[in-house]
Order: C-alpha cells, then structure tokens, then sequence
C-alpha cells in the first residue's frame, strides 16, 4: 500500500485523563518487527474502556487510545511477520497469544503471560509506543487500542480471520460475545439438556445465554433488575426470566426451589460481590458449576461458606471465555458465518467516531447493549 514506511495521520478518540475524551489527529508510526498497522472498521463500546475512562481503574498512563473490542484490515506489516499480510482482514486480541509462555503451553489455560490486563504498561511489546497526538506520546491500551482509523499491533495480538467475514457485523467477537459464550460453551462446558441460569442480561450476559443454547441447554433462566431486558433476552432463548425485585425471599432460595434442588450452570455476568455468592449458593450440590464472568470494582471481596465447594460445586472464573485468542477467534468468526449464532441482537447502536462520548453515556445509562463505532 502507498502508505507502508509511512506515518500516518489519522482521527482518534484520545483519553487525556478520567472522563476526557476527545477525537483529535494523531500521528501513527509504521509498525516495527513483528508488529502490523491495522485500519479499524468497526469497534465496540465496552465495559473496560468504560473503567478506565470513568477512572475505576487508578494504575492507568494517560494521554491513551482506548477500546479493544474491534475488527479490521491490515494496512502494512513489520520486519519478520510472515503468516499476516496487508489486506488479511484481522480481530485485535486483548488477551494475546504469544504461543511461548507456561500458560499458553497449557492446554487448560488462555491467559497469555504477555497480557497488559491489570498491569497496563500501555506500550508494544520493544516498550514503545506508535501513536503520538500534538507532539506527545499516546499510550495504548490492553495491545489493542481501537478508537482510531489506524492502530498498531504485535503479531501475538492479531488474529487473521476469513476473507468473507462481514467485518461492520463481528466486532463483538473481540471481547463481550466471545467472553459470554465461551464462558458456557468453553469454560463451564454446559452440557446437553441442563439446566442454566445466567445473572445479568446485558450483552455479555446475553452471550452466555447464547453459549448454553448452542451447547444445547434445555432451561435457560435468566435474571436482571431491568425488566426491560427480558424480551430480547426471550428472543435469544432464554426461557424464563425473573427480577429479583419481585421476589419476596433471596433469588438464590427462589432458583434452588424453582429448579428442584439447583441449576446444572450458572453464571454472575454483572460484577456484583453479592450476586457471585449467590449465583454458587444457586447450583446443584454434588454437581453444579458458577462461572465469574463479571468484574467487580478490585477493593470488593467475596465470602462464602466452604461447605458449598466441600458438598460438590465448582466456582470458576476467566478471561474472553477461556479462548486462546489467536487460535479460536478464526474459528468463532465461521461458526457465525455457518449461522451458528446471531450477533445482530447484541448492537442496538451504531455511531461514528465523533459521537463516541454519545456512546459511553449510552453503556452508562444501560440504554444499549452494545454501541459500535464505524469508520
Ligand atoms: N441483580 C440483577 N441484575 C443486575 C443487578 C442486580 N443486582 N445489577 C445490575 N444488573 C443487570 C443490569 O440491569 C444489566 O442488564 C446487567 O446486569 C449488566 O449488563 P451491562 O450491560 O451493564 O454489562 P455487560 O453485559 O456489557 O457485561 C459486562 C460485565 C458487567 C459482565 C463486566 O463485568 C464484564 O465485562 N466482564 C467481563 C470481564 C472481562 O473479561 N473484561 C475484559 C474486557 S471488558
Ligand atoms: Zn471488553
Ligand atoms: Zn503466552
């Protein structure tokens, strides 16, 4: 491409500092060895831009460019990328894969070693950066960073995804779907004609529910605050939902009794202490399985009564659903493609770039379930 060796000049969305977004030009550098500048096309609003913008998360360097849930087209490649080429349409990955480290050598394990998650170093893989904005160093985010025509990537972050994949449509691979479907159908490994209950039906939630249904759950219940959001949440196939707002005792005794003596699966997609506990209270002694999906605000701790992991339950938790990134994410992208699953549910809104403040008030408000930014 004309643009290869070049800088480019393009739009982002900088974060100068908690609740400071604005879309200026920046300047993106040409990507270094093993590392490939991506043009983003579309990309999603999602609840960890939203701590970091919001200023939840304290350890963060600012001037950055946020957002990682995203799907794109290589512009250019650096020195040693042999398996990407300018063109490959391509997912950021959040949680990289870098193929090397004990976690990535374990075939239990999808937590890259080399994940920015917590750490936020902000920096590519040599300790530099690629984005400069009115001559001052930008810093990425979590190896993504997509709120910007152009980003730079290291290999170990980038997934090549089929030629023919709709890329205005996927974005939502790159973090909530992947992360609430992998949770049923890869971390919690739902089973034929269980029974699920899924805490939260936001867009990650959502995800899940879709997980249990693929996975071939039987009863799908879910359980939100909002009723606002158990139509959709039917349409997806979820088959019962309830508010814990109408209940008169504790929703974990009113699912126990409901389900004859505890749900197979469930799992806390809200990122509420209170609701993790009760989501283990909830399963089946001697069987049930409580995937941590949710996360909560780090000063907050949960406690609970030993006897209920001593009596047969397993409480899990993890990141994107357990994937290794850069091996399943081609993968996720063919099963939507073969009509496995439906994403069009999950954007209720599409903006550009220069109303992404519009898009953050929208998440703050619960009023989308995800907001998707085109370029
Ligand atoms: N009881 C029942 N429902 C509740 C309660 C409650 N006490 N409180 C809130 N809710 C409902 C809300 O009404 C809403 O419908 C839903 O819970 C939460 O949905 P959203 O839309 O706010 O959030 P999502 O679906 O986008 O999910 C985000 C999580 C809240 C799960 C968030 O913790 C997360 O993203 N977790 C994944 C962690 C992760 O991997 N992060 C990395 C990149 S984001
Ligand atoms: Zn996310
Ligand atoms: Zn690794």
């Amino acid at each position: 491409m004309a643009t290869a060796g070049k800088v480019i000049k393009c739009k982002a969305a900088i974060a100068w500092g908690p609740n400071k977004l604005s879309v200026e030009e920046i300047e993106v550098a040409p990507p270094k060895a093993h590392e490939v500048r991506v043009k983003i096309l579309a990309t999603g609003i999602c609840r960890s831009d939203d701590h970091v913008l919001s200023g939840v998360i304290s350890n963060f360097q600012f001037p950055a460019i946020l957002g990682h849930e995203a799907a794109g087209v290589i512009e250019s490649v650096g020195e040693g990328v042999t398996k990407l080429k300018p063109g490959d349409k391509v997912i950021p990955l959040f949680v990289p894969q870098c193929g090397k480290c004990v976690c990535c050598k374990n075939p239990d394990s999808n937590l890259c070693l080399k994940n920015d998650i917590g750490r936020y170093a902000g920096l590519m893989a040599d300790g530099t950066s690629r984005f400069t904005c009115k001559g001052q160093k930008v810093y990425n985010f979590i190896h993504t960073s997509t709120f910007t025509e152009y980003t730079v990537l290291d290999e170990i972050a980038v997934a090549k995804i089929d030629d023919d994949a709709p890329l205005d449509k996927i974005s939502p691979i790159g973090c909530g779907f992947s992360t609430g479907y992998g949770s049923a159908v890869n971390v919690a490994k739902v089973k034929p004609g269980s029974t699920c209950v899924v805490f939260g039906l936001g867009g990650v939630g959502l995800s899940a529910a879709i997980g249990c249904k693929v996975a071939g759950a039987s009863r799908i219940i879910g359980v939100d605050i909002n009723k606002d959001k158990f139509q959709k949440a039917k349409d997806i196939g979820v088959t019962e939902c309830i508010s814990p707002k109408d209940c008169d005792k504790p929703i974990q005794e009113v699912l126990t009794e409901m389900t004859g003596g505890g749900v197979d699966y469930s799992f806390e997609c809200i990122g509420n202490v209170d609701i993790m506990v009760a989501a283990l209270q909830c399963t089946h002694p001697g069987f049930g399985t409580c995937v941590i999906v949710g996360l909560a605000p780090s000063t907050h701790k949960f406690s609970f009564d030993p006897m209920l992991l001593l009596t047969g339950r397993t409480l899990k938790g993890a990141l994107f659903g357990g994937w290794k990134s850069k091996d399943c994410v081609p993968k996720i992208v063919s099963d939507y493609m073969a009509k496995k699953f439906d994403l069009s549910e999950l954007v209720t809104h599409t903006l550009p770039l220069d109303k992404i403040n519009e898009g953050f008030e929208l998440l703050k408000d619960g009023k989308s379930i995800r907001t998707v930014l085109k370029f």
